[in-house]
C-alpha cells in the first residue's frame, strides 16, 4: 500500500471536516481565503434558529514567516467551523491588529485536508520511495525506542541529529525533542541556521552582534535603502515589519531605493527607485559607493576616528599599519590588487550604470539620517560573509550606525517580549558543533569531516556519523536542503544513517525517508503559545488551547516523546509530572516572572492576545555605544567598529579553502563560487536565485490549492533572455545544470535583470526518483548545490548556474 490510504478509523470526522472544506472551496473569490460564516452554512443555520452552539478558541499560525499571527478559530461540534484572525486591538499604532495573511487565513484547509496523515506509520518499500504500512502507536514508540538505543549505545550521543526544522517555530512545543534528547547525553550540536547563517555569522566580526533598529523607527529615517529585503512578500503579518514599514514610512515620507535583482513586491509597494543588480554583486556596488565618498570627502570622518578599527591606516591595528592593508588602501587602488573600487569598475561586475552607482553613494552620504537594510537573500549566498559585512559599510561610512532613524545595515530586528517562555533544558553533553546545513556530510562523510575544511568545532574531526535523526515538523532533509539527487542516494543507503523518525501532518517529500512516520497534532490542537518577531516596537504574545479534540490517530509530539522516555525509563524524568496544558502554565507563569504586567494564565487564555510597546520608544541598535563608546564598548577585541578584523583572519589562518572560496579581514567584493563569472557560466549562463514566496512558508501551505491557483509556481525571466531561447510567457520549461532537471512554467517579465532567472523556493519536489528526476513540483532544490559557504559552511541557495530550455 502507498501511504496512508487505508484506515481503520471512522471516518466521519473526515467526511465532516472534507465536507466543510469542498464548501469553502466553492466560495466565491471575495472570500477564497477568508472563509467567511456565511459561505461555510453557519449564518443559514443560524437563521433558523437551530444552531449548534459556536465557541471561540485562540491560536496562531505557527509556521516560520518570521512573523507570528493571532487566529480565531470558530468551533461548532467539535469541528472549525471558519476562522477569522485577530479583532483585538484596533488600527491605532502600538495597539494595532495581528491580522494573518492568506496562508494563515487558509489553515482550515491544512487542519482538514484529505491528504493529512492519519495514523503512524512504518516504512516498508525503500527510502524515498514513499512505501508506508499502518502500525499502532505501541509498535511505533517501541521501533524507535530500540532504534535510539542501539545507536546510543554504539555511537553516543553525537551520532543523533535533531534536525533543523521550522515548521512550528517558536513555540515551545517542539524543543521537547532537544529534552528527550538531553535527558539522554545530547545531540550533535549544530551552529547557524538555514536564514541567515552567513550574516549571523560574519557581523559579529565587524559589530560583535548582529543588530538592527526596529523596522518602526524607519519613522525617523529620511533615506531608506533596501538591499534584498522583500519583507511586502515575506513578513507579510499585520504585526509585522509590512506595517511597520507602512506606518513609518507614511510617518517620515522617507524616500525609499530597493536594491534587487528582481522588482519585487516591496519594490511595487515602497519604491521610488529600484536599482537591479547581478545577484551576487552587491559588496562591489557597496565598494564603488565607497570609493565616491572617500574621493569627494563625503565620509563621516569623526565617526570613523572615534568608533572605528582599520578604515585608514592611522586607525589600523598598530602592527598593520603601513602595509596597505586599511579598508581606504583597498578602496583606493593603493592596497595588494592596485585596483580602485570605481563606479566604472563596479559597473562592469553589477551592471548598475556608473552614474547611478556615484548617484546613489553621494544620495546615502548627504541623506541624514539614512536607514540600510538588508534583507537575508544577498547573504544566503556563496560569498554571503562578504557581502553582509559589505553592506553594513554604508551606514559605517556615513555615521548612520546606533541613531534614530538610521540602522547598522543589518537585516531586520525589533523589541522582544522580556518573558522567557523556554522549556528547561538539562545540559547537552556532546561539545561537538558543525554547521547546520553541512548535517548531511555528518551523514555520509561522518568522521572525515574537519575543522579546518568543514568547519567543525569542538573538535578536530567528527567523532561518529550521524546514524539517528529526529525530525520534527521540518522539509529540510530534502525539499528543503540542497541537492535533492544527490541527498536522496545518501539518506537512501540505509547503511549510512540508520534510523529516521520524522513528525509531520502529510507524507512531505522529507517524510518519505522516515523509518517510522507519525501523524502529529498541529499547533492550534494544542495547547500552545507563542512570541512575536521583528514586531518593531510593539511585542506581542499569543496564546491558545486546542481548538477541538484529537482526530483519528492523531497524537501530539509531547505525549509520543513522554511514551518513548518511559520505553528508556525516563517518563518521571521527563515530564516532571506535568501535561501539555501543564507545561503551558508552568512555563507561562515562568515568563510572567521577567515581566509582571502580563495577564493572568486564565486571564490570557480567554484574551488570546497581549500586546507590549518598548519602553524606550524604538529600538536603536548600539545605541549605548554610539553615546559612549568608553563605558559601552562592542564585544569586538577592540571594542570598536572592525572594519579589518585581524581576529578574523587570525581564527582562520589554517583553514583549508578551495581556490573559488574567499573570506577577506575586510568587508569587500569576493566573487562567489558558481557566480556569474565561474567558468561554469559558459555551459550554465543564466544565474538563477531563489526568493521566498508569498503562496508559502517554505513548503508549508504549498499543498493548499487556493494558495497554489492565487500564487502559481513560475519561472522568472527577463524578455531579453526569453527571446534569445525563442521561449515565451506561459510556456513550459525545463530549468536543468549538473544536478538536475525541474519542469516549470516561464512568466516573461521586465520585473527581473537580464542573465538571471528565479523561482520561488519551497515548491514541493516531485519526481520518479527511481526514473528521470524530472521535478515536476519545481522545488529550486533540485537545482541547488551542496557547497556550504566558506566561513560559516552554510547554504549558497541563491548561487546557482543554470539553462532553460523549451520543455
Ligand atoms: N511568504 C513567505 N514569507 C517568508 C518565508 C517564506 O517562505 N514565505 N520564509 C521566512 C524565512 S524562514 C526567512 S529566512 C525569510 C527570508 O526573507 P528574505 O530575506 O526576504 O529572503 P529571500 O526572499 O530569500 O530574499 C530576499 C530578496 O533577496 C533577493 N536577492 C537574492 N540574491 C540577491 C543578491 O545577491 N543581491 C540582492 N540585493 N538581492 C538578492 C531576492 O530576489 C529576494 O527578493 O522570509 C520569511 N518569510
Ligand atoms: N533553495 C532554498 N532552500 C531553502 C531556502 C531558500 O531560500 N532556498 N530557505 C531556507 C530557509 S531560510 C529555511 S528557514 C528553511 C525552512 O525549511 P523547513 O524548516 O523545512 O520549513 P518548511 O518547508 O515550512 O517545513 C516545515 C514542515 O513542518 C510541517 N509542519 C507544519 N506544522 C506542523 C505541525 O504542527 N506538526 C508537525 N509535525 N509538522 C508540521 C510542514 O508540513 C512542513 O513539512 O528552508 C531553507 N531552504
Ligand atoms: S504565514 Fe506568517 S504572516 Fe501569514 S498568517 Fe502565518 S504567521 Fe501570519
Ligand atoms: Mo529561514
Amino acid at each position: 500500500m502507498t501511504t496512508h490510504e487505508k484506515t481503520s478509523v471512522s471516518r466521519r470526522t473526515f467526511v465532516k471536516g472534507t465536507a466543510l472544506a469542498g464548501l469553502g472551496a466553492a466560495a466565491g473569490s471575495a472570500t477564497l481565503f477568508g472563509c467567511a460564516p456565511a459561505t461555510e452554512g453557519g449564518a443559514d443555520l443560524a437563521a433558523t434558529g437551530d444552531a449548534p452552539e459556536e465557541k471561540v478558541v485562540w491560536g496562531h499560525c505557527a509556521v516560520n514567516c518570521e512573523c507570528r499571527c493571532a487566529l480565531r478559530f470558530h468551533v461548532v461540534d467539535d469541528e472549525v467551523a471558519w476562522v477569522e484572525t485577530d479583532n483585538t486591538g484596533d488600527d491605532e499604532y502600538g495597539n494595532h491588529q495581528l491580522r494573518a495573511c492568506q496562508r494563515g487565513r487558509s489553515i482550515r484547509r491544512w487542519i482538514n485536508h484529505p491528504d493529512r496523515l492519519t495514523v503512524p506509520l512504518k516504512r516498508v518499500g525503500k527510502r524515498g520511495e514513499g512505501k508506508f504500512e499502518e502500525i499502532s502507536w505501541d509498535e511505533a514508540i517501541d521501533a524507535i525506542a530500540t532504534a535510539y538505543k542501539k545507536v546510543l549505545d554504539e555511537y553516543g550521543p553525537e551520532a543523533v541529529l535533531v534536525q533543523y526544522a521550522t515548521g512550528v517555530q517558536d513555540s515551545n512545543i517542539r524543543n521537547f525533542v532537544k529534552r528527550l534528547a538531553c535527558i539522554n547525553g545530547g545531540f550533535l550540536k549544530t551552529y547557524g541556521s538555514y536564514s541567515s547563517a552567513q550574516i549571523g555569522q560574519a557581523l559579529p566580526w565587524l559589530y560583535g552582534g548582529r543588530e538592527a533598529n526596529g523596522t518602526s523607527d524607519v519613522a525617523n529615517s529620511k533615506l531608506v535603502v533596501l538591499f534584498g529585503d522583500n519583507s511586502c512578500e515575506t513578513k507579510m503579518s499585520g504585526g509585522g515589519p509590512t506595517y511597520h514599514y507602512m506606518m513609518g514610512l507614511e510617518k517620515s515620507g522617507a524616500k525609499v531605493i530597493v536594491v534587487d535583482p528582481r522588482y519585487t513586491d516591496t519594490a511595487a509597494v515602497h519604491a521610488d527607485q529600484w536599482i537591479p543588480i547581478r545577484p551576487g554583486t552587491d559588496a562591489a556596488l557597496v565598494d564603488a559607493c565607497a570609493y565616491v565618498m572617500i574621493t569627494e570627502g563625503l565620509v563621516d570622518a569623526e565617526f570613523l576616528s572615534t568608533y572605528c578599527v582599520g578604515y585608514d591606516d592611522a586607525t589600523m591595528p598598530e602592527q598593520l599599519r603601513g602595509q596597505g592593508k586599511s579598508y581606504v588602501d583597498y578602496i583606493t587602488g593603493k592596497g595588494a590588487d592596485q585596483t580602485p573600487k570605481t563606479p566604472e569598475w563596479a559597473s562592469a561586475i553589477t551592471l548598475v550604470p556608473a552614474e547611478t552607482i556615484a548617484a546613489l553613494a553621494r544620495e546615502i552620504a548627504t541623506t541624514k539620517p539614512c536607514a540600510i537594510y538588508q534583507g537575508k537573500g544577498p547573504q544566503r549566498r556563496g560569498n554571503g560573509e562578504q557581502t553582509a559585512r559589505a553592506i553594513c559599510m554604508l551606514a559605517i561610512l556615513t555615521g548612520n550606525v546606533g541613531i534614530n532613524g538610521g540602522n547598522t545595515g543589518s537585516d531586520l530586528d525589533s523589541y522582544y517580549m522580556p518573558a522567557d517562555y523556554g522549556i528547561p533544558m538539562p545540559d547537552n553533553g556532546v561539545e561537538t558543533s558543525i554547521g547546520v546545513f553541512t548535517w548531511i556530510d555528518a551523514v555520509d562523510r561522518g568522521t572525515a569531516m574537519t575543522a579546518t575544511r568543514d568547519g567543525v568545532r569542538g573538535r578536530d574531526a567528527l567523532a561518529v556519523p550521524v546514524k539517528f535523526i529526529f525530525n520534527y515538523g521540518g522539509n529540510c532533509l530534502t525539499n528543503q536542503h540542497h541537492d535533492i539527487n544527490r541527498t536522496h542516494d545518501i539518506l537512501a543507503d540505509e547503511s549510512k544513517c540508520e534510523f529516521i523518525v520524522v513528525w509531520d501532518t502529510f507524507l512531505t517529500d522529507s517524510a518519505k525517508y522516515a523509518d517510522i512516520l507519525l501523524p502529529d497534532l498541529m499547533a492550534v490542537e494544542q495547547p500552545n503559545i507563542v512570541q512575536s518577531e521583528y514586531a518593531g516596537n510593539m511585542a506581542y504574545t499569543i496564546a491558545g488551547t486546542a481548538i477541538t479534540s484529537p482526530k483519528f490517530e492523531r497524537r501530539t509530539l509531547y505525549s509520543v516523546l513522554a511514551d518513548i522516555a518511559d520505553k528508556l525509563g525516563q517518563r518521571d524524568e521527563f515530564t516532571e509530572g506535568l501535561d501539555e496544558m501543564g507545561w503551558l502554565k508552568r512555563l507561562y507563569e515562568q515568563g510572567r516572572e521577567g515581566d509582571p504586567d502580563q495577564p493572568t494564565f486564565e486571564a490570557m487564555l480567554e484574551q488570546g492576545v497581549y500586546r507590549k510597546l518598548c519602553p524606550e520608544g524604538e529600538h536603536v541598535a548600539f545605541k549605548d555605544f554610539r553615546d559612549d563608546p568608553v563605558a559601552n564598548p562592542l564585544d569586538t577585541p577592540s571594542g570598536k567598529i572592525e572594519i579589518y578584523s585581524a581576529a578574523l583572519e587570525e581564527a582562520t589562518a589554517d583553514w583549508e579553502l578551495a581556490d573559488d572560496e574567499f573570506i577577506s579581514p575586510l568587508p569587500v567584493y569576493c566573487p562567489e563560487s558558481e557566480g556569474y563569472a565561474d567558468p561554469l557560466s559558459e555551459k550554465y549562463p543564466l544565474q538563477m536565485t531563489g526568493f521566498h514566496y508569498k503562496g508559502r512558508c517554505h513548503s508549508s501551505y504549498g499543498n493548499i490549492e487556493v494558495l497554489k491557483a492565487a500564487n502559481p509556481q513560475e519561472l522568472w525571466m527577463n524578455p531579453l533572455d526569453a527571446e534569445e531561447r525563442g521561449l515565451a510567457d506561459g510556456d513550459t520549461v525545463h530549468v536543468f545544470n549538473d544536478r538536475g532537471t525541474v519542469e516549470i512554467v516561464v512568466k516573461v517579465t521586465p520585473r527581473i535583470i537580464p542573465g538571471t532567472v528565479a523561482m520561488g523556493q519551497g515548491a514541493w519536489h516531485d519526481a520518479d526518483m527511481a526514473g528521470d528526476k524530472v521535478d515536476k513540483g519545481a522545488c529550486i532544490n533540485t537545482l541547488t548545490a551542496y557547497k556550504p559557504s566558506p566561513y560559516a559552511k552554510a547554504n549558497p541557495s541563491h548561487t546557482n548556474l543554470v539553462e532553460v530550455a523549451r520543455a
